[in-house]
């Protein structure tokens, strides 16, 4: 079973990298949308034409299954990608409000991501229907150039921690929702800054989702391979760097 995973750049890499592990599938085609990054700030029908493009092409691989690595794509364009998949597709989204699903309703809940995934509210109306009341959405579309940079600790971080965060009381956060796949390099720094609060990993939620939902087992080996739409050396690179592999 071959399984396309999709994002706007390299941060859905931190999903491939969950989803090689679980060893899920026998291979993953990862797609990044290099030269279009990044999506969180752009128009909601530009989102949706790009993502129904980046499956367009997905499919030219044969791909049985297809995983929206992207909370952005996900927030925006889910509805389309479905309604004109020939397979089953699923987002990150409904992935991370499974994963909290079984939390205490009473939870202070910290939900971060790009412009977009914030403004579509979708989270939101998800995490409200499961009955969820403390919810603060912030965007924090910094966090995505300082990842592709490759600064993950430290003092800038810290300070753009500071600046995004400023009215939180941060020991008070029970759930830090990472709505956006690039934010999970950042795990070790916010886990210091929320030193009380579970951090929900879009890789991992969507792993879990996979299992239960589609009941799908650990094969053998799962190899993946590697697409972009430019500058293939900077995911190359990243590549080599998150998920250890060449
Ligand atoms: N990785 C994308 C997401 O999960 O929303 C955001 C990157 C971007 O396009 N800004």
């Amino acid at each position: 079973m071959k399984c396309g995973v999709f994002d706007s750049g390299i941060g859905g890499l931190s999903v491939a990298s969950s989803i090689l592990k679980a060893k899920l599938f026998d291979e993953i085609i990862y797609y990044g949308d290099t030269a279009r990054v990044p999506y969180g700030n752009k128009n909601e029908s530009t989102i949706i034409r790009y993502s129904l493009e980046a499956m367009e092409f997905l499919k030219n691989f044969n791909i049985d299954f297809l995983v929206v690595a992207c909370n952005t794509a996900s927030a925006t364009a889910i509805d389309e990608l479905k309604k004109e998949a020939p397979f089953p597709v699923v987002g990150v989204i409904e992935a991370g409000v499974k994963a909290v699903e079984n939390e205490d309703k009473n939870s202070s809940i910290l939900l971060i991501g790009t412009k977009r995934t914030i403004k579509s509210k979708k989270y939101e109306k998800f995490l409200r229907e499961k009955g969820f009341k403390n919810i603060i959405s912030i965007a924090t579309p910094l966090f995505v150039p300082l990842v592709e940079e490759g600064i993950t600790e430290g003092k800038i971080v810290n300070e753009i921690f500071d600046l995004y965060f400023k009215n939180i009381d941060r020991k008070k956060i029970d759930i830090v929702i990472l709505g956006c796949t690039h934010y999970p390099f950042l795990s070790n720094s916010l886990q210091k800054y929320f030193p009380n609060a579970k951090l929900i990993h879009s890789g991992q939620a969507i792993v879990e989702l996979l299992k239960n939902e589609y009941n799908l087992t650990p094969k053998k080996s799962t190899s993946i391979n590697f697409l972009a739409s430019d500058d293939p050396q900077h995911l190359r690179q990243k590549a080599k760097e998150w998920l250890n592999i060449d």
